[in-house]
């Protein structure tokens, strides 16, 4: 397949944009090439400028839990536009749009809308250190939380793509605040708060880790965090700004039955518009203002166009619960097709093939991933029309719109692609 327009594309976007993309894993360094330009999505479906088909597992990095354009979240959209974008004035949506987070999160008391990921693990942080007067987090190796300063430390997804130690331009009085820990480790993580005892304002985590490729919480690893976090008052914050309403309609913390204090939300409750949220117990929350002096703000949140998508997205979820056992099902059939020498992990419809033989449990063994081996897998399934993440590091995504002839289609390409990597 052709892909040369998108070639002169790249070349020309890189001469007005950083590495030619608006996003470093965009580029494509984990597997080598260059990224394919992308024309239209509809459905399970990708276009790109040189006019290839593909079936696409990355959904926008999460966000299309129902595919491209979806109806009901196109519908949404359009009836915001007739009533205007953006007012800088609360509406009525918000207010909706978080009474539907917390009935199907029972955790978040209290919900501040933002505008990325990011935002919202940034505001959750701060809200952490404000409300206990400590200044020390704990993350863990592999662990991405978006770009926040404090947290590009360790950090997975594209800094573990890029092989970025610890991003440049991070003051070091910033990452000094940031305890990073081997993931599904609880003797690190209960030395660490007798080492600063005293001294630690939160805890963060992927309850999933989905940005070190999808790594599950071995089995009582979050209950022993939530047991160690309250044991010392520190604040359990779940970063579930990928598995929010994607691992189930209520999030990482429904499918564990884990109660954290303060939670992160995105991809998914935008419906593929840009919005976030932050949120959990009212007495913490209650510090943000203008309700208490912990500062947060945004021209663009809670704007009437990602409300109205993300609206529909989580009603779409309450109405069709089913929604969930299709994508188990659909996702594991992508599953079980890896050869024995391949590792697999996933929890709902987020998945990693691993190339290596070893089980990945932390940001270790996932690093001894054969990465070449996972390019020429990358290719062999690009060639046959599918389109995955372009690093060994990411989840795949499935969607309420891959048919089971998607799925059946990948499954007869992953076939051969395995055999052409694994040669
Ligand atoms: P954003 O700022 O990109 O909206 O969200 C940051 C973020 C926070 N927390 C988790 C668990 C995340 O997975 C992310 C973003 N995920 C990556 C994909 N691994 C976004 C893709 C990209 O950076 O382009």
């Amino acid at each position: 397949m052709s892909a040369e327009r998108s070639r002169e594309l790249f070349e020309r976007a890189k001469l007005s944009i950083p590495g030619g993309v608006n996003s470093p894993v965009r580029a494509w360094r984990g597997v080598g090439g260059w990224p394919r330009f992308i024309k239209r999505g509809q459905g399970s479906r990708l276009f790109d400028e040189d006019d290839n088909e593909y079936i696409d597992y990355i959904g926008s990095w999460g966000p299309l839990l129902l595919g491209h354009r979806h109806p009901e979240i196109l519908d949404a959209i359009n009836e915001a536009l007739t009533r205007g974008t953006s007012f800088g004035a609360p509406t009525e949506l918000e207010i909706e749009l978080a009474e539907t987070i917390r009935e199907l999160v029972p955790s978040m008391e209290l919900v501040r809308l933002v505008n990325s990921g990011t935002e919202a693990t940034m505001s959750a942080l701060r809200v952490a250190r404000g409300f206990t007067g400590h200044d020390i987090t704990i993350k863990f190796e592999g662990c991405y939380h978006g770009h926040v300063d404090s947290l590009l430390v360790k950090a997975g997804s594209g800094v573990a793509t890029l092989g970025l130690p610890d991003s440049p331009g991070v003051p070091k009085g910033f990452s000094d605040t940031t305890i990073t820990l081997p993931y599904n480790n609880v003797d690190a993580l209960e030395q660490a708060f007798v080492t600063h005892a005293g001294k630690i304002a939160a805890v963060i985590v992927e309850p999933v880790c989905g940005n070190m490729g999808c790594i599950p919480p071995a089995p009582g690893y979050l209950e022993a965090m939530r047991e160690i976090t309250a044991r010392h008052n520190a604040l359990l914050i779940f970063d579930e700004v990928m598995t929010g309403f994607r691992v189930s309609s209520g999030g990482a913390q429904r499918l564990y039955n884990i109660k954290p204090d303060l939670s992160t939300f995105g991809k998914v409750i935008g419906g593929g518009l840009p919005i976030a949220a932050y949120g959990g117990r009212h007495d913490i929350m209650s510090f943000v203002a203008p309700s208490g002096p912990i500062y947060q703000a945004g021209t663009l949140s809670g704007n009437p166009l990602a409300v109205g998508a993300g609206l529909a997205m989580l009603r779409h979820i309450q109405a069709h619960p089913e929604i969930y056992d299709q994508l188990n099902e659909a996702t594991g059939r992508l599953a079980a097709c890896a050869p024995e020498n391949v590792t697999v992990n996933r929890i709902g419809s987020m998945m990693t093939w691993f190339f290596t033989t070893t089980p990945v449990t932390d940001y270790d063994s996932a690093k001894l991933s054969d990465t070449a081996r996972f390019g020429k897998f990358f290719h062999a399934m690009l060639e046959r029309g599918i389109y995955l993440p372009p690093s060994q590091y990411e989840a795949l995504f499935v969607s309420t719109a891959h048919s089971e002839a998607d799925i059946d289609r990948t499954v007869e390409a992953a076939k051969e692609s395995f055999a052409i990597a694994l040669e």
